[in-house]
């Protein structure tokens, strides 16, 4: 047993859709546990710190436009392997080519309004926990 915590967003685009509901249930009924949870909007700074991987590349503008544009829900999720757990339920990064079954393959048709953000390494997870709820 490997107990990890995860940094995920409900994006932006799943609030304005309804989705937030959706996307808790998926989680909780896969078992995790949700230890914090707040509804806020991501300003100019943490968007780049945020995404400090992706500040340089082409889509970074648009991405954050969408990011910073309307609030998400920021949460920690916990259990067993939850970070690679947490990836599998979201489904690859493009919704289009998602599985389906997965959150982004059952309600996405983009790769950047793909409804989810979640932690992709142990080392991304404490970064991003600190980041969000420090
Ligand atoms: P993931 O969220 O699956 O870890 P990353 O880290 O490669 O994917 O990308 C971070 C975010 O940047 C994605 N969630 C998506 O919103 C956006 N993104 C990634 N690649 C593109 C792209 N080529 N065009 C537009 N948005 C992108």
């Amino acid at each position: 047993m490997a107990e990890q915590s995860t940094l995920i967003l409900i994006k932006p685009d799943a609030v304005e859709r309804g989705l937030i509901g959706t996307v808790l249930n998926r989680l909780e009924n896969k078992g995790l546990t949700i230890e914090k949870m707040e509804m806020r909007t991501m300003t100019s700074e943490l968007a780049d710190a945020h995404y400090a991987e992706h500040v340089e590349k082409p889509f970074y503008p648009d991405l954050k436009a969408f990011m910073t544009s309307r609030p998400l829900v920021a949460l920690i999720a916990t259990g067993d392997e939850a970070i690679p757990a947490v990836r599998t339920i979201a489904g690859a990064t493009d919704g289009r080519k998602a599985e389906a079954g997965t959150i982004r393959g059952d309600y996405s048709l983009s790769q950047q309004r793909n409804l989810i953000h979640a932690s992709d390494s142990p080392e991304s997870a404490k970064r991003e926990i600190d980041l969000w709820f420090n």
